[in-house]
């Protein structure tokens, strides 16, 4: 295989997730902008999400949110994807939109809170069985407000056991995804703020007990690719939620505010043998003024640019730059790779996947834009910033 070849044959296996919340009305805190066509229920943000994975091929499978996605029979919500052609892929859970959580939920302070929590985690896994999906997603709001508000040990100490419970409850091919955010909606203290955090709650409870990266949650400057190198490095990647911040968990369309910092964290994803099955690539977006179908569209487009031009850089050359301390030289190698104009590439590689080339385009023409408004009426709101 020519090298180019094998690149195509990397990319022709990409596979990114999409988030069911996405398709769904959403907006902030001061409002929600509502739009016309989008989904009432989950079953047709599922088949949204099947035009995304029929014109760009490569997003196979959709995140779903608990209880935003509740449905009496998973099995059956398993199976209307499948006849659409993806398939139900992370489930999320959600133990912060519910009154009890004022104070934390699996680091309560009172057993009772821990307990409602616990059992809805145990609930998600209860609903992966069902659906054959491999990974429980979990994000925690817990956190503290003012400094001596609760304990901040004997609040990972609460956090430790409530994780501990849930990992033994997961089956074979079963894993947890503990994601980090270092504040919102708490402000002071957060119980996962980072991915020291993360990593060292997960390397405690075993194999089965990953980190997920959601890009949108770190401090301004933070090297995010150096997060990534080192979970790599630790066996402990289990994912990303992909998204652009411009200023804090903004949730806008991944590759749109810094498509080089994209780059570089895709460049350590290949370097470090990331680029596989094992690794989750999740987007987690909103969208919020623009047209969701097409955004998300974009947002995939945008992963597989940054993906192309990750496998573009040229290792040998890099190598022998770096060993030889020729700074300018290895880091030229480097830019090389992300100012190649990898669309022509992405086009051929389509259409050997016997898609359209503009994926964007080939979707305005389809006509399902249209379809949509014209039989939906009341579309559901993703879960939150009512
Ligand atoms: C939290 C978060 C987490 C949630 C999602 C809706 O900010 O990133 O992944 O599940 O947003
Ligand atoms: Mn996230
Ligand atoms: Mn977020």
């Amino acid at each position: 295989m020519t090298e180019l070849a094998a690149v195509k044959a990397a990319l022709k296996t990409q596979a990114v997730e999409t988030p069911s919340w996405a398709y769904g009305n959403s907006g902030t805190r001061f409002k929600v902008f509502a739009q016309h066509g989008v989904p009432r229920t989950p079953q047709e943000k599922l088949d949204d999400a099947a035009k995304v994975h029929e014109f760009t091929g490569v997003a196979p499978t959709v995140a779903l949110h608990i209880p935003w996605d509740k449905v009496d029979d998973y099995a059956a919500l398993a199976k209307h994807a499948e006849d659409r052609g993806v398939k139900l892929g992370a489930i999320n859970s959600n133990t912060f939109q519910d009154d009890d959580y004022k104070l934390g939920s699996i680091c309560h302070p009172d057993a009772a809170v821990r307990r409602k929590a616990v059992d809805h985690l145990l609930e998600c896994v209860g609903i992966m069985d069902a659906t054959g999906s491999t990974d429980l997603k979990l994000w925690f709001a817990d956190g503290t407000n003012y400094p001596g508000q609760d304990d901040i040990r004997g609040r990972q100490d609460r956090l430790a056991e409530g994780l501990a419970e849930v990992y033994e409850r997961l089956g074979d091919g079963q894993r947890m995804l503990l994601e980090y955010k270092f504040f919102e909606p708490a402000f002071y203290t957060t119980d996962v703020p980072d991915w020291g955090t993360a990593y060292a709650h997960c390397l405690k409870l075993g194999p089965k007990a990953q980190v997920v990266v959601d890009t949108g949650h770190h401090a301004p400057g933070t090297n995010i690719e150096f997060i990534v190198a080192t979970l790599l490095r630790e066996g402990k990647l289990g994912g990303f939620d992909f998204n652009s911040r411009f200023y804090a968990d903004d949730d806008l369309m991944v590759g749109a505010a810094d498509p080089f910092q994209l780059f570089r964290i895709m460049y350590e994803v290949v370097r470090g043998g990331g680029f596989s099955p094992e690794v989750a690539f999740m987007l987690d977006q909103c969208h919020n003024i623009e047209a969701k179908i097409p955004a998300i569209i974009r947002s995939v487009m945008n992963v597989q640019e940054a993906t192309a031009k990750a496998l573009l850089v040229d290792g040998d050359a890099l190598g022998a730059a770096q060993r030889a301390g020729d700074v300018l030289e290895a880091n030229a190698v480097l830019m090389d790779a992300y100012n190649t104009d990898v669309r022509p590439l992405l086009r051929e590689v389509r259409e050997e996947m016997g898609l359209d080339p503009e994926p964007m385009a080939a979707y305005r023409r389809s006509g399902w834009a249209e379809r949509i408004v014209a039989e939906r009426v009341g579309g559901q709101q993703a879960g939150w910033g009512a």
